[in-house]
């Protein structure tokens, strides 16, 4: 299905925009040869490493557009904002987490194929009175191999940040990405001739230095990665520069200069409703919450939001994380409860933030389980944590040296 007519990319667009995008520009099917190479590059040299679903098989035909769709001869590239003004960290209480901007509105996976799937039923129907046969098309967001930035970077949709990103003159990089594949011949839009200059201010202000050069992420200390795919546990030495991140991290967007002028977005994601799990400034979650959190609770609270995809044990163990990084005195109960009741890696991240926060309860608590403690990785993280808090507790040696007696440390 290759016919159309010069209306039919001004068609295309502007069925887009009235289906609630806010950005839309056309590249040609042909393979994404230099990011098809780049990521087989970072496969091989472990920065993709967290991410076994991430193959080479899976950038192989990501790269390539006719393995996704039999005939296809253009991508629509589609850029749907998630920013919404009012959101700052101004009315932050003292044991709430962060959420990263995207994962505040319901699933986006689902909104956007939806808004994609009313797309091209009306672009087909429009359509239909210029063309003889139905469109061939088929869809992504976030959700097949495809790669999405490169299909924006080439269509002129935006150009790679140094972060990765991708940036958009009108949006900012606060959008999602998603293509319609079609056999629609349509006319292609340039590549922007747009760069990020001498700025560098998101490589500086990564905590944990995984942006290990320009344009290039190691997936592993990325935070958004360590807080949601990632299912072990936070490796030590990152987390104490994970902040109080339990979702996703913004930092390298929040300090972009591009996204100062971001225009907020057209037709949002909707929000969850108050009460699904957000704060009032629906940016936090009350951690001492998430730790006490069920997994009946988890699903009634999280349900159709992207938080979900943390898992409850995995959004645990980011809350024990925060509170330790907060040194919040008053979850000490709750954590002392987490390390005796939770998973083992709850109990291993409840007794870290113990050990970061100290203080007599917390040391009691910890030795008391070293003794009872049944885990290998748990008996581990308590023995560190203890050891933590001695150094720190030089005026309660009292107990410490009370406790030596009782447990071989
Ligand atoms: C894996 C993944 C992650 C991983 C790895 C991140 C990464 N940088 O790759 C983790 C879990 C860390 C992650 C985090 C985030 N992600 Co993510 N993620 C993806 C996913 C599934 C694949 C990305 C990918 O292919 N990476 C592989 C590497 C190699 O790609 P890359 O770094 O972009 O490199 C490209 C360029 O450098 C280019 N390139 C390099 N050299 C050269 C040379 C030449 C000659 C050429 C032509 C090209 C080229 O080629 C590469 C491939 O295109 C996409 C969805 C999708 N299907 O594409 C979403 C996606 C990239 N993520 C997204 C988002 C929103 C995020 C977060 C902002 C979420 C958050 N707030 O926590 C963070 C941002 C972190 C960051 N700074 O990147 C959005 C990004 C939207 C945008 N404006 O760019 C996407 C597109 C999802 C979507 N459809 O909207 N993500
Ligand atoms: S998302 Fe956070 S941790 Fe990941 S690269 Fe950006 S600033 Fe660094
Ligand atoms: S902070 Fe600077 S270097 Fe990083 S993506 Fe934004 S403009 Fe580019």
């Amino acid at each position: 299905m290759s016919q159309s007519t010069p209306d039919t990319t001004a068609i295309v667009k502007q069925c887009a925009l009235e289906a609630g995008f806010d950005l839309v520009k056309i590249t040609s099917a042909d393979e994404f040869v230099g990011d098809r190479d780049a990521a087989l590059d970072r496969i091989k040299s472990g920065l993709m490493d967290g991410l076994p679903w991430y193959t080479e098989s899976r950038v192989l035909r990501g790269a390539d557009p006719h393995q996704l769709l039999a005939g296809a001869r253009s991508v629509i590239s589609l850029g749907l904002s998630y920013y919404m003004t009012g959101n700052s960290d101004t009315k932050r209480s003292t044991a709430t987490g962060k959420v990263a901007r995207y994962a505040q509105g319901r699933d986006y996976h689902r909104v956007i194929k939806s808004r994609m799937r009313d797309y091209v039923r009306v672009l087909d129907s429009r359509l239909s009175t210029v063309l003889s046969a139905p469109i061939s098309a088929r869809w992504y967001v976030d959700d097949g191999p495809m790669l999405d930035r490169a299909a924006a970077a080439r269509s002129g949709l935006g150009w790679f940040g140094k972060n990765t990103n991708i940036l958009t003159p009108s949006h900012g990089s606060w959008i999602f990405l998603g293509q319609v594949i079609t056999g629609l011949n349509l006319q292609p839009d340039p590549p922007l001739q747009k760069t990020c200059g001498s700025c560098v201010r998101c490589i500086d202000a990564c905590p944990t230095g995984a942006i290990v050069a320009p344009y290039v992420i190691d997936n592993a200390r990325c935070i958004s990665h360590l807080t949601i795919e990632n299912r072990g546990p936070i490796p030590l030495e990152l987390r104490p520069l994970v902040g109080d991140w339990v979702f996703g991290c913004d930092i390298c967007q929040d300090v972009c200069p591009v996204n100062r002028k971001a225009r907020p977005a057209n037709a949002p994601i909707p929000n969850l409703p108050l009460g699904a799990g957000l704060s009032d400034d629906d940016m936090e979650l009350n951690l001492v919450e998430l730790l006490e959190l069920t997994d009946e609770g988890f699903q009634d609270r999280f349900r159709g939001s992207p938080v979900a995809r943390a898992k409850r044990v995995g959004l645990q163990r980011n809350a024990c994380v925060a509170l330790g990084n907060r040194r919040e005195v008053s979850a000490v109960p709750a954590l002392l409860h987490a390390l005796k009741m939770g998973e083992p890696l709850v109990r291993g991240h409840a007794a870290w933030a113990l050990g970061e926060i100290g203080g007599d309860e917390a040391s009691e608590g910890l030795i008391s389980a070293l003794s009872t403690e049944k885990d290998g990785y748990v008996k581990e993280e308590i023995q560190a944590a203890v050891e933590r808090s001695e150094i720190s507790l030089s005026d309660t040696s009292g107990i410490i040296a009370k406790c030596k007696g009782r447990v071989r440390l």
